[in-house]
């Protein structure tokens, strides 16, 4: 493998258009700052670059939904999505924001030169334009009926509820979301970058040259690649982005997935101004993308041929590493259903431990398939793993030791074999935490950390300090001995995954300046040092603790429900006047007899009491009352609706029923009984 002098490390820009959650951080935050902070550790020179994505259709619709303007929007949540990172110790060099001068600067050079140079296609097409609002309208904004489903409020590039993928000309009745109005098709010209032209190129740099990339992310480039790529459109009818900076494309700005990966370039121009070129035109710079694999075409493909299409030096991808989606107890995570874990949330409701969320987001990182966060697994993996195997480790080394030898790492005097295997074991579980993490592997990697503090954890269950210390101090003194060197070994193999805990660790043991190659190397805290007070470096989680996140769940879960049936309800009918109401004489009856009509499945033959006279009427509520059910239950009737002959019976009235979307029916009544006849209105 070549032999880098840098490595330049980017996280995917999120849309500055709500909070970040816990598939955020697992699908790429987490493990971009694991490798990051391992390389740091390793000595190596680094720049973790990341920013809010501010421009595009997600964030004017929230502007739309909000009743606020855009900049509002991605002023609010790039301060809320910066802290939370930050919060949870990902630890950028940089983290902008697209809607920075010089993103605006640099995104529209990338597209003079390319627009100079010819790199471009134009092309007229007919796109949806809203004549009211004078505007052409993004697929999002454009709802009508889901083809397959049948939702009405189907979004013109995806039905949320059955998840399909749509073009607006599929959808029944499209309608404009911004005026209601029935969209229009209008002819509208824009600049396409022809990706066919670089099929060949890619193929070669990444089918043949990369063979070593992530099968999700290598599988996903081939089927594009072997489906044929077509020119994809660099701009787009809409007021917010990077205006197009061209005569008469007014009214047009880039399309946010041209700007967006320059954000890249723009944010480390902003961190190095006069530095910023030897991280993106060097050979000897190796670029990593982390992104989750919705965003693969763009960084694998479309971002590589910009970059080709621009030329001067700009460097490749060495690898993008793209993970898979989190789930959430089963269901895809959702903003729009709350369906998510918000990590301002969890931070308020689970203080101070982000560490044990780094640890399960990594323990069941999305890395080859998607997975499943539960809360269970997550109290489980906290309590039996972080809390009785590394934290239990840790803390009876540290006590023992302030117990035995006043906080004093004691002298080696009475080593015993079980002392040197157990050290000795260290190397290999170093070598497999590197190895895993240069090669993307976290849950590996991790796995491998952890097995560091099990046998650190055995190690002083098998040798009972606190037994020996009552017979033999000299023994005592080597137990702890090795048991401390074990432990700032975790110091330092913890710190990618869980620096906060890894911190803590450190201060115990008043070390400092630690590096990675200290690992396995022997004696990292020598005797005669003395170390602090114990920490205490995790806490176990309760059964309530779970019970009060699980709740909140399934309230969301129960929002949901209601939300969904709203959509389905029968459309509301005309507008009508008092009059017309009062025309209808609706009274409250009881029912005298009940009986099914022969030959049919639908339909009771009833005989009620009105208080005005006793008739009968035919009632198609066979599917939801039996006959017994129904006699002298009280109801209420429409009385003077026109007889009709049902099945050879002249029916008198009508009863008045509730019918749910489902289709379940339920008789209307007071609510409690009253006289037959007392009228309704
Ligand atoms: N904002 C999409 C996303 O958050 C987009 C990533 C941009 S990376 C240059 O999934
Ligand atoms: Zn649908």
């Amino acid at each position: 493998m070549k032999d880098y002098k840098r490595t330049l490390v980017t996280c995917a820009l999120p849309y500055a258009n709500g909070p970040v959650h816990i598939g955020h951080l697992a699908g790429v935050y987490v493990p971009a700052d694991i490798y990051v902070r391992y390389l740091r550790m390793r000595g190596k020179d680094v720049l973790f670059v990341c920013g809010s994505d501010e421009h595009g259709v997600p964030i004017t619709i929230k502007a739309r939904k909000e009743g606020c303007t855009p900049q509002d929007i991605v002023d609010r949540y790039h301060g809320i999505i910066k802290k939370a990172f930050s919060d949870f110790g990902i630890d950028f060099d940089i983290y902008s924001r697209t809607s920075s001068d010089i993103h605006s600067d640099t995104a529209t050079d990338f597209f003079k030169k390319l627009y100079d140079e010819g790199k471009f296609i134009t092309k007229e097409s007919e796109q949806y334009y809203d004549t009211e609002a004078k505007t052409f309208l993004a697929d999002r904004y454009i709802v009508g009926t889901c083809p397959k489903c049948g939702n009405e409020g189907a979004y013109g590039d995806q039905c949320e509820k059955c998840g399909c993928t749509l073009s607006p000309e599929e959808l029944i009745n499209p309608k404009s979301k911004l005026s209601g109005a029935e969209p229009i098709k209008k002819a509208t010209t824009h600049w396409y970058l022809p990706l066919q032209d670089y099929e060949l190129w890619l193929r070669e740099w990444i089918l043949e040259g990369h063979k070593e990339w992530k099968t999700n992310v290598y599988g996903q480039v081939k089927s594009w690649l072997d489906g044929g790529l077509q020119p994809r459109a660099v701009t787009r009818d809409l007021d917010w982005g990077v205006p197009v900076p061209i005569e008469g494309a007014e009214g047009k700005v880039l399309y946010v997935w041209f700007d967006a990966p320059i954000g890249y370039i723009s944010n480390t121009k902003e961190l190095l101004p006069n530095d910023w070129e030897k991280w993106w035109k060097s050979e000897d710079t190796k670029l990593v993308h982390f992104i989750g694999k919705d965003n693969i075409v763009f960084h694998c493909i479309v971002f590589p041929s910009i970059l080709k299409a621009y030329g001067d030096g700009f460097i490749l991808p060495e690898n993008v590493p793209a993970n898979e989606f989190l789930n959430l107890e089963g269901d895809k995570i959702s903003t729009s259903r709350n369906w998510a874990v918000w990590l301002h949330e969890y931070l308020k409701d689970f203080p101070q431990m982000q560490d044990v969320l780094r640890y399960v987001l990594t323990a069941n990182a999305p890395e080859t398939k998607d997975n499943d966060f539960t809360w269970k697994d997550f109290q489980t993996r906290n309590n039996s793993e972080l809390v009785a195997i590394y934290g239990n480790f840790v803390n009876r080394a540290v006590v023992l030791t302030h117990k035995n030898f006043e906080g004093k790492v004691p002298v080696n005097l009475k080593p015993e074999a079980i002392d040197a295997e157990t050290l000795n074991q260290i190397p290999a579980i170093r070598a497999a935490i590197e190895d895993n993490i240069e090669h993307y592997k976290f849950r590996e990697a991790l796995k491998e950390a952890i097995s560091l503090a099990r046998l650190g954890n055995k190690y002083i269950s098998d040798t009972e300090p606190w037994r020996v210390s009552k017979t033999d101090m000299d023994r005592t003194a080597s137990i702890l001995y090795t048991s401390l060197q074990i432990c700032a070994n975790l110091a330092i193999a913890m710190e990618p995954f869980l620096p906060f805990s890894a911190k803590k660790l450190t201060e115990m043991l008043c070390l400092e300046n630690l590096s990675w190659d200290q690992i396995g190397s022997g004696e990292i805290i020598p005797a005669g040092h003395q170390i602090a007070a114990a920490q205490l470096m995790f806490s176990k989680i309760e059964d309530a603790q779970i019970d009060v996140q699980l709740a909140k769940l399934a309230a969301s879960k129960a929002a949901n429900a209601e939300d969904v049936t709203a959509v389905t309800l029968d459309t509301a009918k005309a507008e009508c006047i008092f009059e017309d109401f009062e025309k209808m004489d609706i009274r409250t009856a009881t029912v005298l007899e009940a009986e099914r009509v022969p030959k049919t499945d639908k339909l009771l033959h009833l005989k009620i009491d009105t208080g005005l006279d006793k008739r009968e009427i035919v009632s198609g509520i066979a599917e939801y009352y039996s006959p017994e059910e129904m006699v002298g239950k009280q109801i209420c009737i429409l009385a003077n609706l026109k007889p009709r002959k049902i099945k050879g019976i002249e029916s008198k009235g009508m009863i008045l029923m509730a019918r749910q979307p489902d289709g379940k029916m339920r008789i209307v009544a007071p609510d409690e009984r009253l006289v037959n006849g007392a009228t309704i209105g």
